[in-house]
């Protein structure tokens, strides 16, 4: 089903939608003669009171702003659906995944967690993943991350844990970034947080777009199905295009050149027709095996392993339509982790019990009071019926004398349902009114370990660079110091390359020895790879150029649905070696290589020689090169890298080849080293590769 075919929420917000071609009216819909210039006494007089529209005009707008989200403020959404594989009726009563006919409406919201609204796309923190899907038993909300750990097991900590990633109080720095004293001081007093930290400390934290991370529950939830029966359930978004990242420096750098990085990655794939898709995926535990792991189900930091408890692949997400209105849809929208539907029920975990009390407090704030329910974006396609009454900006108009239950004066309407209700799963509960955290909630290590023992070479190389960037920002030595104590409980060798690049004492002796476990599923290293859809590439093109060329490889791209943009001195129309025309897409001045994931320079003696003259070429193809991206140099091309260090490292007279640090060179374009230059951008970066020496 795609954007045209209209489904039940694209139906109902059809009557919402409104377009400006009426002429301009006020508010109450009287037309109005001018909107430049308000009523005054004389040409030059003051302005009078009695200008209803430009009083109306302007307090409306000094009215615009509302609360940004207390974390999570930046993001980005889109609408979609979702249908299962196959019924999973013996699991769940929900509706949404009893069948493969079912198709549902949804709508998932991406963000950043500690940066304001307008940061940033390209931080190094968690990503949300939050998915509402608007089924015929109303609404479900699985609002999750793109990582399957928290940093806390108790929600009475987070208030501590934002208070203290977010920018210090005294001068509201750092904004968007983890790196400073305080969340340090903060994770270094708090081992649960070291699981997680590690996550935040890899390349995960630094997507390359929302349409390459994976979305994780988190917690352990609950199916419930027809007759009762309890299954622990975690669940699992996987992308089609697999999980990639950035570099960190580059991230930095696309901070910069467009933080608007992967809002627009989102909204660009959409509005292209290239969807991005995930899997859902379900680890199920049954009831009788909660205790047969050795370490809480309860517990949010911690994973089932894959090797544990295999992710049994149950249905396919794809988002396939673009809001109308930013503010109206992905800024309003309101998850809640409570927003269940039969079928689908809560654990004791305690971090997820709070959740389910904060979201809903939080919108009332944000959204303004009790009905928020009726925004559009929120608005369930499933009929709402109750007592529920006025409140600020109430849009029903319930009929009838009565709003209370039970009534006879109303017929007893709304009643109360036999069947398809919601119904609390049975668990009986006995215990102390206690403030205690559970033994079982005490090993903070193994999983971080566990991490660390299943990362490739090059993601613990990132992971290390990470930890020094982060600590080395930190002003308080102590705070360092810390902050490696605890890495020493994970793995010494860690502990030891972090404390040598960030000035402090190494730990002398190993403080838990390395348990050498590992889970390949973690590592990135084994995700998926090939599939380039979305991928964007830079040709860099002067006049001169080798016109078929270009085409040629903008074809082959263009086949796999991946983007080739000539990248050229200045916009316009460039004469080509052939003396026709070839128009750039952009002047190189406007970009960078950071946005993009490939580059490429093919011949035209003339077009080659004025980019080998031109520093900002030059530079684009080096700090390409430096983040470990496809390089495709073709004939007098090549003369781009001449004098620099990556001219020593490709073959003195070359046929086509792909040499071992990635770069594809060809004496001409032919089949062979497009096709080359394809499969490397399909591996997404050359990880193998020395950079350190290169100055870009
Ligand atoms: Fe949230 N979180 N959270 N969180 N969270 C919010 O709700 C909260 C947690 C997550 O795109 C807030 O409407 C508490 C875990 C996402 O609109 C707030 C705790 C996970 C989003 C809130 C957590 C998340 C939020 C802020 C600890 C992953 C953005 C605005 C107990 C499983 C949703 C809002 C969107 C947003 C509270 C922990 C994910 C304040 C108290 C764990 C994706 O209610």
């Amino acid at each position: 089903m795609g954007h045209d075919e209209h489904d039940a929420k694209d139906r109902q917000l059809e009557h919402d939608r409104t377009d400006s071609t009426e002429p301009l009216t006020t508010d109450t819909g009287v037309r109005v003669e001018d909107t430049d210039n308000s009523l005054r006494a004389g040409a030059r007089g003051p302005t009078l009171l009695e200008d209803f529209h430009a009083r109306e005009k302007i307090t409306h707008f000094d009215h615009e702003r509302i609360p940004e989200r207390v974390v999570h403020a930046r993001g980005a959404g889109a609408y979609g659906h979702f249908t299962p594989y196959e019924g999973l009726s013996d699991l769940t009563a929900a509706h949404f995944l009893s069948s493969p006919d079912v198709t549902t409406p949804v709508f998932v919201r991406f963000s950043t967690v500690a940066g304001s609204r307008g940061s940033a796309d390209t931080p190094r923190d968690v990503r949300g993943f939050a998915v509402k899907f608007y089924t015929e038993q109303g609404n479900y909300d699985l609002v999750g991350n793109n990582m399957p750990v928290f940093f806390i097991q108790d929600g009475i900590k987070f208030p501590d844990f934002v208070h203290a990633v977010k920018p210090e109080p005294h001068n509201e720095i750092p904004q968007a970034q983890s790196a400073h004293d305080t969340l340090w001081d903060f994770v270094g007093q708090q081992p649960e947080t070291t699981h997680m930290m590690m996550w935040l400390m890899s390349d995960r934290a630094i997507p390359r777009s929302y349409r390459m991370m994976q979305g994780f529950g988190v917690h352990t939830f609950r199916f419930v199905n027809a007759d009762g029966k309890g299954t622990f359930v975690k669940f699992h978004w996987t992308p089609k295009l697999g999980t990639h990242s950035l570099v960190w420096d580059e991230a930095q750098r696309v901070q910069g050149k467009d933080p608007d990085f992967n809002r627009r990655d989102l909204y660009e794939s959409i509005e292209r027709g290239d969807f991005p898709e995930w899997e859902l995926g379900v680890q199920l535990v049954a009831e009788e095996d909660e205790h047969s792991f050795d370490f809480d189900l309860l517990d949010a930091t911690k994973i089932i392993p894959e090797e544990q408890v295999p992710v049994r692949p149950v249905g396919k997400l794809v988002l396939d339509r673009n809001p109308d209105n930013f503010f109206a849809e992905t800024e309003q929208i309101a998850f809640h982790t409570a927003n269940v539907v039969p079928g689908i029920d809560f654990t004791n975990d305690p971090l997820l019990q709070a959740r389910n009390f904060s979201y809903l407090d939080t919108q009332l704030l944000r959204l303004g009071g009790s009905n928020f329910q009726q925004i559009p974006v929120n608005r369930p396609v499933a009929p709402v019926s109750n007592n529920q009454r006025d409140g600020f900006a109430q849009h029903r108009v319930h009929r009838g004398q009565t709003s209370y239950y039970p009534n006879t004066l109303g017929g007893g309407c709304p009643a109360l349902a036999d069947e398809g209700v919601y119904r609390h799963y049975t668990e009986r509960v006995d215990g102390d009114k206690i403030r205690v955290r559970s033994e079982s909630f005490q090993d903070h290590y193994s999983q971080a370990t566990l991490f660390w023992n299943s990362l490739a070479d090059w993601e613990r190389e990132h992971v290390v660079a990470a930890f020094r960037f982060e600590l080395g920002k930190c002003e308080e030595l102590a705070v360092r110091q810390q902050a490696v104590a605890n890495l020493n409980h994970v793995d010494h060798g860690l502990a030891v390359s972090v404390a040598e690049g960030v000035g402090v004492a190494a730990p002398p002796i190993e403080q838990t020895p390395n348990h050498g476990r590992s889970s390949p599923a973690l590592s990135q290293a084994n995700t998926a790879f090939g599939d380039i859809t979305g991928r964007q590439v830079a040709l860099l093109v002067a006049d001169g150029v080798d016109a078929p060329a270009a085409e040629a490889v903008r074809r082959a791209f263009s086949d796999q649905h991946a983007h080739v943009e000539y990248l050229a001195p200045r916009d316009g129309a460039l004469h080509t070696r052939e003396e026709g025309v070839l128009n750039a897409d952009r002047a190189y001045t406007t970009v960078s290589s950071v946005l993009y994931d490939a580059v490429a320079v093919i011949g035209g003696p003339e077009s080659a020689q004025a980019l080998a003259e031109d520093g900002t070429a030059r530079h684009f193809v080096l700090e390409a090169y430096k983040h470990h991206k496809p390089v495709l140099l073709v004939a007098d091309g090549r003369s781009i890298v001449d004098g620099t260090p990556l001219a020593d490292r490709l073959p003195a007279s070359f046929g086509s080849t792909t040499t071992p640090e990635g770069v594809t060179v060809a004496p001409a374009l032919d089949e062979e080293s497009v096709m080359a230059f394809l499969r490397q951008v399909g591996l997404h970066r050359h990880w193998e590769r020395e950079t350190g020496s290169i100055p870009a």
